[in-house]
């Protein structure tokens, strides 16, 4: 792309003049986009990210436990067919360090870490409608120019601990998940809490709890959850998946949620009673997320719902000896997967322990935390001397709003966004000219396994940004009416499922306070996403003016 800027004096992520794209963040969506405009469209194009190495979300959460709960085959890039071939995960969910590994083998075999500036946060983006060019402020003060300003920042990135008075007078150790120490944390000898039962924290509690002196379990919300099954690949299935690349894609493509496997074309009320136990039977031995996928109403029918729901309260009342105990975890207040199901290695298992015990804030909050430990409204303290936050996050939002970005006649992201995320497709802000939201609100995003919806929007943004330049666009901006369009469409999308149920889920952003509720993914399925995004495109972009 012709870049008359270079003389602009502006500065570039290598000092030379303006850049084409710049791109917020070295996580999954980051390293493929910078690929496909570096590489595919030959555009200046340069990442900035916060931390020292990429990886993003797998750079940050190294938490005891920390793994995908996608199945490791599935949980990579499928662009690259030489890159499938010359990796072998080794487990059937892989941990975070292998994650991390895989992401950094992709960053040097496509030769990225060049055009990536590390420990390089940025705080503010303002467009200039006078030479439409986006300029990005960086916490040390740099200042850079570029056309196009992508953000690849997460939808779950931004760490939420809670603001429970006191924290700051308490004596001992206290870590978010989600910002994990390097170095780990030993909590030989120690007495901690943790808060937070969500797909986190069921990860943590059977790792911190075996070598931890005591575990206090704090749960607001009893959660469920099927065993991962977890185990190393055998050659024959690492064969497999090499052997069969474009099939698994295929299937994976067709899905709603980007999984490898195919949701069954059945109700819960096709079979008889004694049938649908053998299938949830058969579906938890095999473990994993691929539990909701024997049936087609899980998610869509209440009554359809509470059959899967009580299946599994069953389990853990089976798991967990102690009966208090049990229907505390059992207590679950809302439909099976209505959050985001999690899945787990012997989490139920960890309360037989003597070391662990369960505390329910739901009956008895958290009003404080002392010196000592974690005091409830009871007046009951626990004491403790590492306090784990597995809180989870500010989601899909908040790694966009703790910037300052600013659009057109200096409109605030904070300001279009107060109440609550709109955009068109997920993809793009009106106000917000050639900036593109990879994964943002109103995408399938978090209901899908996250390499599927990126790949799809970074293929996406590469090709709109390619059909500008072929056309001698030099602006791409969407509507009001279109983002009025597609909001009530994702509020539709939700509603026809059981997804809203779950008051107090994240998907709603109602575990921060203040934050409006509003539905953020978009529900209809990833196979349906993708096809209305294909025939925008094919339209002409219909739903964008290009200038
Ligand atoms: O966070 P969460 P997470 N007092 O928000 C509780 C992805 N993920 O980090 O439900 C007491 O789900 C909160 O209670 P409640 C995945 O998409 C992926 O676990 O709000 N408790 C809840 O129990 C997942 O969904 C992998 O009532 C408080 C917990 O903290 C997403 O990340 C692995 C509280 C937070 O659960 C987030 O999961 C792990 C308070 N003040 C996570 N505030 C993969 O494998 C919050 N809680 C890819």
């Amino acid at each position: 792309m012709a870049s008359a800027a270079d003389k602009s004096g502006a500065g570039t992520a290598n000092g030379s003049g303006e850049l084409d794209a710049l791109i917020i963040g070295a996580g999954f969506s980051g390293l493929y986009q910078l690929h496909c405009l570096r590489d595919k469209l030959g555009l200046r194009a340069k990442v900035l990210e916060t931390a020292d190495g990429v990886g993003g979300t797998w750079y940050w959460n190294r938490y005891p436990g920390a793994r995908c709960d996608s199945e490791s085959h599935s949980y990579c890039y499928g662009f690259s067919e030489m890159l499938a071939k010359e990796w072998e995960f080794s487990e059937r969910y892989p941990q975070q360090p292998e994650i991390l590994r895989y992401l950094n083998f992709v960053a040097d075999r496509l030769d990225l870490k060049k055009d990536i500036r590390f420990k390089t946060k940025v705080v503010k983006a303002q467009y200039d409608a006078a030479v439409n060019r986006w300029h990005v402020t960086t916490e040390a003060g740099e200042r850079l120019t570029t056309k196009f300003l992508i953000t690849a920042v997460g939808c779950l990135s931004t760490a939420n601990v809670p603001k429970i008075p006191g924290l700051e007078s308490f004596k001992g150790q206290w870590y978010h998940t989600g910002l994990w120490p390097h170095e780990g944390v030993d909590f030989r000898g120690k007495r901690v809490a943790q808060i937070g039962t969500g797909s986190t924290g069921i990860q943590a509690v059977p790792v911190i709890a075996e070598t931890a002196q005591h575990l206090t379990v704090f749960q607001r919300t009893a959660n469920y959850s099927v065993p991962a099954h977890n185990a190393p690949l055998t050659p024959e299935f690492k064969k497999y998946v090499k052997d069969n690349f474009k099939e698994i894609r295929r299937i994976m493509n067709g899905t709603p949620n980007g999984h490898p496997f195919v949701i069954e074309d059945r109700s819960v009320f096709d079979v008889s009673d004694e049938e649908r136990e053998r299938i949830y039977e058969a579906a938890w031995a095999k473990g994993g997320l691929q539990f909701r996928a024997g049936f087609r109403d899980i998610l869509l029918n209440k009554k359809a719902n509470d059959t899967a729901a009580e299946f599994l309260k069953n389990k853990i009342r089976k798991a967990v000896k102690d009966p208090k105990t049990a229907e505390i975890l059992a207590n679950i207040d809302h439909p099976y997967a209505a959050k985001r199901p999690p899945i787990d290695s012997f989490y139920f298992e960890a309360f037989n322990r003597d070391n662990v015990s369960l505390v329910d804030v739901r009956s008895d909050p958290i009003e404080a935390i002392t010196p000592e430990g974690i005091l409830l409204r009871s007046g009951k303290v626990h004491e403790a001397d590492i306090i784990v936050f597995a809180t989870g996050f500010d989601a899909m939002t908040g790694a966009f709003l703790r910037m300052d970005i600013r659009g057109r006649d200096g409109l605030t992201l904070a300001k279009a966004w107060e109440a609550g995320p709109r955009n068109y497709l997920g993809l793009q802000v009106a106000g917000f000219p050639n900036m593109f939201t990879i994964t943002g609100p109103g995408s399938p995003s978090v209901l899908c396994n996250m390499p599927v919806p990126i790949e799809q929007h970074v293929e996406w943004i590469t090709a709109c940004i390619d059909h500008m330049r072929k056309n001698g666009v030099d602006t791409i901006e969407t509507t009001p009416e279109a983002v009025d369009g597609w909001v009530a469409h994702v509020n539709e999308a939700a509603n026809a499922t059981l997804l809203p149920e779950a008051h107090h889920s994240w998907y709603l952003g109602a575990n921060v306070p203040g934050k409006p509720r509003v539905f953020m993914p978009y529900a209809g399925g990833m196979a349906r996403y993708r096809q209305i995004c294909d025939d925008v495109a094919a339209k002409g972009y219909e739903g964008f003016v290009m200038t």
